[in-house]
């Protein structure tokens, strides 16, 4: 009997993954969890049946919400994670020296413990003692921060369920307010190639360059996402992400990665025109 795991990207488009065995499955206050081992992509983590992350091709999206915003300022000290309970995003951060503390707040403590268990690869700098662990609200956890971080990265799940709050204007005006002068906000943007994704990508886009003076879009190819296409978005209050670009101070720092390279992070701006024109007309 074979048996195949699943995701719906659209009412008319399946995902899916052959799997060896169901490893996990919970149900958390905030959501259901699951691991499944799979033949292609290696171990897979799914929070309410949507793919968060894989074994597999984990390191494209970690590099891109990470590296991205570090090479544009390298002398990052102070960063807070939303989300990114599996630890993967922290685990990038934690590769500079230079970071001196972050703070991760992730809502449901399911997604660490689960991590640890089945994804060690992935979760191994969740009790680094650069880290800071809340399970809490981060839209609650941001309210009262004022000009404490250098970057904050937004490792979300899709804008349903707990993920909701964190593609909201009061949410983004909090982040501005938590972000130092030079600070930086990257964050998930969904994809652009279904409606469902190219909806939340241009709602958040919209709302957050209403608030930063710099936000732009960039794009990364993560096979298990939806369309395989996925976007994230730049934003801050001084730096460019292409103009102020330290790509030497970024490459002496000799931090191997499997997807980042400086050279990509220029082509990572260039957008297709499709795209392009969802972005700058603000609809769909
Ligand atoms: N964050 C999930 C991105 C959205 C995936 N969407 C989907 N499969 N429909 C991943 C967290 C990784 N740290």
């Amino acid at each position: 009997m074979e048996l195949w795991y699943t995701e719906y990207h659209t009412n008319n488009v399946k995902f899916s993954l052959k799997v060896k065995e169901h490893l996990f499955t919970g149900v958390s206050e905030f959501q259901k969890v699951d691991v499944l081992d799979t033949y292609e992509y290696g171990k897979l983590l799914t929070l309410d049946g949507l793919v968060m992350v894989t074994d597999k091709d984990e390191f494209i999206y970690h590099d891109m919400i990470v590296h991205v915003p570090m090479a544009v300022n390298p002398n990052i000290r102070k960063a807070l994670v939303i989300g990114g309970g599996d630890g993967g995003t922290v685990r990038e951060l934690m590769r500079y020296k230079s970071i001196e503390h972050v703070d991760m707040v992730e809502i449901d403590k399911m997604v660490c413990d689960v991590a640890r268990e089945f994804f060690p690869a992935i979760s191994c700098d969740l009790d680094n003692a650069r880290v800071s662990l809340y399970y809490e609200d981060g839209i609650k956890f941001i309210k009262d921060k004022n000009n404490v971080y250098d970057l904050i990265i937004v490792d979300s799940t899709d804008p349903i369920g707990p993920g909701e709050g964190l593609f909201t204007t009061e949410f983004y005006t909090d982040c501005f307010n938590a972000l130092t002068e030079n600070g930086i906000l990257t964050n998930q943007s969904e994809g652009a190639m279904y409606d469902f994704n190219a909806k939340e990508l241009v709602r958040s886009h919209n709302k957050i360059k209403s608030i930063f003076p710099i936000s732009q879009i960039y794009q990364g190819n993560i096979p298990t996402y939806p369309s395989g296409y996925w976007l994230f978005g730049f934003a801050s209050k001084k730096l460019h992400p292409l103009n102020d670009l330290q790509e030497n101070t970024w490459n002496a720092l000799n931090i191997r990665t499997k997807y980042y390279n400086t050279q990509l992070h220029r082509g990572a701006f260039a957008l297709p025109n499709f795209v392009k024109e969802k972005i700058e007309n603000g609809t769909v």
